[in-house]
């Protein structure tokens, strides 16, 4: 008679799933003891658990499709929490199967107990906890249907002797696969937003990940409009290609043509985006925002007309009501601005003559040897930024990161996740040293699983980022040094490929050998530890939270100025506010 874990496996199979992240234990065993007997799932073992949250995640931003993650109870699916929250957050769906504690020991504060659905509520669309065989075909078939249609994380709490027991309730569905519904506002309401998209002088679209599918119509709204179009980190990889119309970002990882756009319109046309920071937003504009999500309407800044709709289908049927503008003085200036400001960035990328190297370098050259199709990650700090300004889209790129949980460390996960879901595509994780070294155990799997995955790091031994924060908000550096040893030494010892860059002349071959290596490659660049770029963009005044415009000042080369500016009465009137 088949067990519970084997209606679990046959439940997963019929959704079309090929593997599972995670890693065994006590309370699983059942589990992957029916996935070995199938036969026909890839079990991809890590070492630690958050990191199989963070590849479910990666692996189904880029498919598409519903990424499944399994780990023991107690501690073992605690170290989900963190990867899980980022995929939740991301809007990506993952199934996460906690196993749990012996059923009839739950509540008595037994070995390795916790109360799981408690615990994954907040990350999850769905948490449940199947208590007897029975309920488990139904529960693990709602939460698919959760995680696929909401888009997001769905957890099924089972307790290990449930897993074991002869399998019993409902049969397990034939298949579940996942429909497009076509969401489009109605004709009325578009054309209250075609009024105001018409009656205003200059218009500017911001654009999020929400306009993933929609490059074409974007860029045709964009036109009929002459609206510049800003990007937010998560649109990057949607909208920045073969698209007359970008401007670039904006937001503190931005750069100032992103803002000045935003700031010089009078009508603001949000699409698709979740794009967090009030600051950065126009106050004198008229703000139309389409959103397929009606919860997500006016939460970063007052909404004049909110849409609810797919931004592609809402595109295709609000463009034809525009009257096309011949007028493009606004967008040809932002372009204009768009143009200085990248050559500016450019030049902030050059080699430079002796180490430590410039990490805008170091990003701009895997860009320009990264191969056409690749899948890029980048760790939370400043590999960000320099990916941000750095790293090109091109339509068939691909970019993954954690731009809405904000964890470190999760380029190294991420690439893993890219690499199982595509084996055929290059990889590349630019990574922080802390980042890496957060969770470093896990490049040990890229040995293992025989992933060529291609780590850069950013040697700048230290937590750049926050000392950039800290310098920003007139802190002295406190806690955020860091003893590293040698990255390439650590790859080599493990079994990969492994070179450390101190000079810039050197950047090129390390990469491109990296990146022709057979398996996987880590090379190591020893960095400047506070890279001081872009010229100055944002006045104070124009930027209202004082230490987002200290820290976009330090970012953008004029740390001296902020750091003067620290000791005034009055930064400490806003620091502390
Ligand atoms: C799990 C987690 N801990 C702490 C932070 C706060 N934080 C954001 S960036 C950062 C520093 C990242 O350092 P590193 O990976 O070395 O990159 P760098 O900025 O030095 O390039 C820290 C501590 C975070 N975002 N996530």
């Amino acid at each position: 008679m088949p067990s519970t874990a084997d209606v679990m496996i046959e439940t997963l199979k019929s959704a079309g799933v090929r593997r599972v992240y995670g890693l065994p234990g006590d309370s699983l065993n059942a589990f992957t003891d029916a996935l070995r007997r199938d036969g026909t799932l890839d079990w991809v073992h890590v070492r630690h658990e958050e990191v199989a949250a963070l590849a479910a995640a990666a692996d189904a931003h880029l498919t598409g499709e519903l990424a499944v993650v399994a780990a023991s109870c107690g501690p073992g699916n605690l170290h989900l929490i963190n990867g899980l929250y980022d995929a939740q957050r991301s809007r990506v769906p993952v199934v996460a199967i906690a196993s749990h504690i012996p059923s009839v020991e739950i509540g008595s504060g037994y070995f390795q107990e916790t109360h799981p659905q408690e615990l994954f509520r907040e990350c999850s669309v769905y948490c449940e906890m199947a208590s007897i065989p029975e309920q488990l075909p139904r529960i693990l078939e709602v939460a698919m249907r959760s995680a696929i249609s909401e888009r997001g994380v769905a957890v099924v709490v089972v307790p290990g002797d449930v897993m074991q027991a002869e399998a019993a309730g409902r049969r397990p569905p034939k298949r579940i696969e996942s429909t497009r519904a076509l969401v489009v506002p109605a004709n009325t309401d578009l054309l209250r937003a075609a009024a105001i998209l018409d009656g205003a002088e200059r218009v500017t679209i911001l654009a999020g990940a929400g306009c993933a599918g929609a490059h074409d119509e974007l860029v045709g709204v964009a036109e009929a409009l002459k609206a510049p179009i800003v990007h937010a980190m998560r649109g990057k990889e949607y909208v920045e290609y073969d698209n007359p119309y970008d401007v670039g970002m904006t937001g503190l990882l931005g750069f100032s043509s992103g803002y000045r756009a935003m700031e010089a319109c009078d009508a603001l046309l949000v699409l698709g985006s979740d794009f967090p920071y009030p600051q950065f937003y126009p106050d004198h504009a008229t703000v139309v925002q389409v959103d397929v999500r009606g919860s997500q309407l006016g939460r970063r800044t007052p909404v004049d007309l909110g849409l609810v709709g797919d931004v592609r289908e809402t595109l295709r049927a609000l463009t034809p009501l525009l009257n096309p503008r011949s007028d493009d003085a606004h967008l040809q200036k932002m372009v204009g601005h768009y143009a200085k400001t990248r050559r500016e960035l450019d030049e902030l990328a050059a080699p430079g003559k002796a180490g430590p190297l410039h990490p805008q370098y170091v990003a701009k050259t895997v860009s320009d040897l990264a191969g056409e199709d690749a899948v890029f990650t980048c760790d939370v700090g400043t590999p960000v930024i320099w990916t941000a300004r750095y790293v090109e889209m091109n339509g068939r790129r691909s970019l993954v990161g954690s731009f809405t949980h904000g964890t470190m460390a999760n380029a190294l996960g991420h690439a893993i996740g890219a690499q199982v879901a595509y084996p055929d595509r290059q990889v590349v994780a630019l990574c922080g040293d802390g980042g890496l070294s957060m969770l470093l155990g896990d490049m040990i799997t890229l040995v293992q699983q025989q992933l060529p995955v291609k780590l850069v790091v950013f040697n700048n031994t230290s937590l750049a980022f926050v000392e950039l924060e800290m310098k920003a908000a007139g802190i002295v550096n406190f806690g955020t040094e860091l003893v590293n040893p040698s990255f390439a030494a650590v790859a080599r010892a493990m079994g990969m490929h492994g070179e450390r860059v101190e000079q810039p002349d050197r950047l090129p071959h390390a990469i491109s050998e990296a990146l022709e290596a057979p398996g996987p490659a880590l090379v190591e660049v020893m960095v400047a530890r506070q890279e001081l770029s872009i010229p100055p963009s944002v006045t104070a005044a124009q930027a209202k939270g004082f230490t987002l415009y200290a820290l976009r000042t330090v970012l953008n080369g004029r740390g001296d100025e902020v750091v003067e500016l620290a000791k005034t009465n009055v930064f400490r009137r806003f620091r502390d506010r």
